[in-house]
Formats: C-alpha cells, sequence, structure tokens
C-alpha cells in the first residue's frame, strides 16, 4: 500500500494536471471543489492524517499544507490566465475596423418636379403672385365651357379628355378652372399662380405623358396691358435661367386668350449657340400666354370694359427636362430609382 507521503505526491500531481486542462470559470470552481472544497481531495487527506500516529501527524500535516499553499497559488495563477484570456477573446469580437468607409445613409430627396414647381412659384411668389389650388376632378363648365371652349367647338380637339362622369365630370386637362374658380369669388385685383397635377387622354411616348404638371399664372386689374405680360414674363425667364436670357414672342392660339402668343426663350444649355437640347436653333419654346379673352372675363361676372387680364402656363417637366437634359418625360412618374436618386 503506497504510503501517505506518496499519496499526497500523486494528488498534488493530478491536481496541477487537471488545472492545466480547466479552460473557464465554471471549470476553475469545479475544480476549486474536487481539489480544495470542504468535501475535497485535500481535506480527505487531512482527515486521514488524523488517523497516524502522534508522532506522524506533524510531519504530514505540514507537507498537507504546503501542497495545500502550493495549489491555492497554481489556481490563482490559472485564474488570472483565464481572466486574461476570456478579455483577450472578448476584445477579439468587439473588434471593429475603424478604417472602414461608412455606410450611406438613405436620406430622402425632392422629386425633381417638386423642385422644379417650388422655383417656380417662388419666382411668381416675388413677383406679386399668390400661389392657389383647385380640385383635379373638375366640371365640364370650368374646365372648357368658361374659358371659352363650347361643346363641339373644334377646339376641344386640343384636349384628350379622362370622362370620369360624361359628359360633366372630368380629370382637368389644365389648371385653368382653378382661374376661374379664383375669380368668381374675389375681385381684381387678382394675381395667382396655380401648381398642379393634370390629365389628358394620351398614348404615352417620350415626349407625351398621360399626368404631368403645369403652372399657370392669372392677373386682372385695371389698365393691365400686353406690356404688363411680357415684363412679367422676361423677368421670369431671366431668374429661372440666367439673368441675361433674351425672350421672343410669337402670335399663337388659345381659345381663353386673345391675343394669344408663345414665349421662347434662348436656350440656356448652349446659350444661344445651337446644342442638342435646342436642336441646333439656339430657341427653346417655353410657355404659352395671352390676354384673358374678354368671354372668359364676362363668365366670372367681370367688366371686360373695366379690367383687363393676362395668363400664361407653362410645363414644369418641360423644363426640368431642359435643364437637366432628360430626353423622355415617361422616367418622371416611372417610379425608377436610378432616375430619381440624381436629383438629391
Ligand atoms: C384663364 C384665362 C387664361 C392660361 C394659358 C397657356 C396660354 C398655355 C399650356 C401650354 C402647354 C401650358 O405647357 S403647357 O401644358 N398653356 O400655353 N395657358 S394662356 O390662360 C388662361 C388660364 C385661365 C381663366
Amino acid at each position: 500500500m503506497a504510503s501517505l507521503a506518496e499519496t499526497l505526491e500523486t494528488l498534488e500531481k493530478r491536481a496541477l494536471g487537471d488545472l492545466a486542462g480547466v479552460g473557464d470559470d465554471s471549470a476553475l470552481e469545479n475544480w476549486r471543489n474536487v481539489y480544495l472544497g470542504r468535501r475535497g481531495a485535500l481535506a480527505d487527506y487531512l482527515r486521514s492524517v488524523g488517523q497516524l500516529a502522534a508522532a506522524d501527524r506533524p510531519a504530514a500535516g505540514q507537507a498537507a499544507n504546503a501542497v495545500k499553499v502550493a495549489l491555492e497559488a497554481a489556481f490563482a495563477d490559472r485564474e488570472a490566465q483565464i481572466q486574461a484570456l476570456s478579455l483577450d477573446a472578448r476584445f477579439e469580437a468587439d473588434r471593429i475596423d475603424v478604417t472602414l468607409p461608412a455606410r450611406r445613409l438613405h436620406t430622402g430627396a425632392l422629386h425633381p418636379t417638386t423642385q422644379i414647381l417650388r422655383r417656380i412659384v417662388s419666382i411668381f411668389r416675388d413677383l406679386g403672385f399668390r400661389e392657389t389650388e383647385g380640385p383635379e376632378v373638375e366640371l365640364d363648365w370650368y374646365n372648357f365651357e368658361a374659358l371659352n371652349i363650347p361643346p363641339d367647338h373644334p377646339a376641344r380637339d386640343m384636349w384628350d379628355t379622362f370622362y370620369v362622369n360624361p359628359p360633366s365630370v372630368l380629370l382637368r386637362t389644365h389648371t385653368s378652372p382653378v382661374q376661374i374658380r379664383t375669380m368668381e369669388r374675389s375681385t381684381p385685383p387678382v394675381r395667382v399662380i396655380v401648381p398642379g397635377r393634370v390629365y389628358r387622354y394620351e398614348a404615352q411616348d417620350p415626349s407625351h405623358e398621360w399626368m404631368f404638371y403645369q403652372v399657370e399664372g392669372l392677373a386682372v386689374d385695371a389698365g393691365l396691358t400686353m406690356a404688363d405680360l411680357k415684363g412679367v414674363l422676361v423677368a421670369f425667364a431671366q431668374r429661372i435661367f440666367w439673368p441675361d436670357t433674351q425672350c421672343k414672342f410669337r402670335c399663337s392660339y388659345f381659345p381663353f386668350v386673345e391675343p394669344g402668343m408663345e414665349m421662347d426663350v434662348q436656350c440656356p444649355i448652349c446659350r444661344g449657340q445651337g446644342c442638342r437640347v435646342c436642336k441646333h436653333s439656339g430657341w427653346l419654346e417655353l410657355l404659352g400666354a395671352g390676354m384673358v379673352h374678354p368671354k372668359v372675363l364676362t363668365n366670372v361676372g367681370y367688366d371686360p370694359e373695366q379690367v383687363h387680364g393676362f395668363a400664361f402656363g407653362m410645363g414644369p417637366e418641360r423644363i426640368a427636362m431642359v435643364t437637366h437634359v432628360i430626353d423622355d418625360i415617361r422616367l418622371f412618374y416611372g417610379n425608377d430609382l436610378r432616375f430619381l436618386q440624381q436629383f438629391g
């Protein structure tokens, strides 16, 4: 049978061997219970020392104490090592690469039409016009008849119409009915700028959409003349494009104005030199305009002998297409993010 000293030596070796294999806090706690606990191996050993002859007890007790101190020291070392290891592991898991480029935040942006609409409206606001809006589902009276476009008049061919409830309820084909409604409920002077969606029963192609926006303006006052119209429109062109933009006026026809005209501007891309956008003419058609037809003034209860008016209308998508060199109007409402994200 092995001597007590041999038993103690084996116990210490086993304990140290086991301790080397301990890898985490819970195994470490378990090891302490097995070897150093109240019911552990060393406590068992000490109990057996009590059965020795009295003369042998002190030496055996001292040897056991020395092993206890050695195991406690080994335990403390291992505990420190494990803590250091687990800290390293935690640092490793938390490691971040501060040199990686940041992830792009997706911030929204205004639609290109909204951006240009806001610029147009703000220029006219500075020129004394008040912004106003009206319904998109309209009555035939406001969209056509009050504007001097009677039923069956050939001029109706200019507006291919979506009917909601034919023949009297339709989707407005222009924003002009809003000006009729505005005049009906106010007395001159009137100065309004009207942005909004309009609808046309059109086959879509690069220059036609069934829904698009218009901005129309109207001024009515005693003594207004074509000179006022020209002054306002040239001021507008020189603010939205270049301060020295040249403008020219051509005769045109719209049933709600007399005389009617269109304004061309020097191409803002090539500044009149000729380019792809202006088809090498140096000029672009920008808007239609005219002096409000006396019949339209009569229709809203104004006296055409007392007051005169001027009006104009333009397509914001067309202006955006010119300034951003966009060649297909269908891109505006096709909801393709590759197009829209270019206007952030
Ligand atoms: C009232 C009286 C007169 C508004 C006008 C135009 C000429 C015009 C369009 C052309 C194509 C805009 O770009 S477009 O979609 N408009 O050319 N608009 S005069 O005249 C009015 C409006 C309301 C009561």
